[in-house]
């Protein structure tokens, strides 16, 4: 089966309670292609969920960017996967570069959430990717199959649930966005490495996103590389055009 495109919003730190209000206006009034061809989805800071669960068109699913790694309690500043589960939250995005390096995440601390998650129900934005330094010294695929590898020991076969991003950091926030062929050629090994490492059925059917510096501009051409199934948008998802990243899927 074609894997359906998928376009993710990541919204991070972003937002006063007026500024996601209108953009969720903004979001209710574009025109966008068929959930048939396009899963989207946004993800809020925590505090702003509520509202936008209850004020966004029901075409676009609303995630979490991060969830708790156990069963919630005394885990201070924490939210659970359970407390997501209850609000009605059907995603979640795990293993960001920004909780990787900068809150010191470790591979398998974001694989053993990625199990938990998965085994409450929520359905995982798992990222993934490779530092300029990293890059330059040719360890791009060792680098994301060590972080594809720390899942893959938490949650074994059950990828069904999980949608990978490839989001090269050195590309973040920076406006340096991969080029396509950039994009499918990690987006190729990626697949590949599902292939031999989970199975083939999996490798076919899990969507890979590209993310870092995606907008209006440059998605199209991204979106033509038979292994690009998708993004996940930082900045632009905060503008209009992301109605047009959306509409990218056509
Ligand atoms: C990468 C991306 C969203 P941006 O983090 O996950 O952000 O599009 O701003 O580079």
């Amino acid at each position: 089966m074609a894997r359906k495109f998928f376009v993710g919003g990541n919204w991070k730190c972003n937002g006063t309670v007026e500024s996601v209000s209108k953009l969720v206006d903004t979001l209710n009034a574009g025109e966008i292609v068929s959930t048939d061809i396009v899963e989207v989805v946004v993800a809020p800071t925590f505090i702003h969920i509520p509202l936008v669960k209850d004020r966004l068109r029901s075409e676009i699913q609303v995630s979490a960017q991060n969830c708790w790694v156990k069963k919630g309690g005394a885990y201070t500043g924490e939210v659970s996967a359970e407390q997501l589960v209850d609000l009605g939250i059907p995603y979640v995005i795990l293993g960001h570069s920004e909780r990787r390096h900068i809150l010191k995440e470790s591979h398998d601390f974001v694989g053993q959430k990625c199990a938990y998650a998965l085994s409450k129900g929520l359905k995982v934005i798992a990222c993934i990717g490779e530092t300029l330094d990293e890059r330059e010294a040719g360890n791009t695929i060792k680098v994301c199959a060590e972080q594809l590898i720390a899942i893959k020991e938490a949650i074994g076969e059950n990828w069904s649930d999980v949608v990978v991003a490839y989001e090269p950091v050195w590309a973040i926030g920076t406006g340096k966005v991969a080029t396509p062929e950039q994009a499918e050629e990690v987006h190729a090994e990626l697949r590949k490495w599902l292939a031999e490492n989970v199975s083939a059925e999996v490798a076919e059917a899990t969507r890979i996103l590209y993310g870092g510096s995606v907008t209006a501009g440059n998605c199209k051409e991204l979106a033509k590389k038979p292994n690009v199934d998708g993004f996940l948008v930082g900045g632009a998802a905060l503008k209009p055009e992301f109605i047009d990243i959306i509409n990218s899927a056509q």
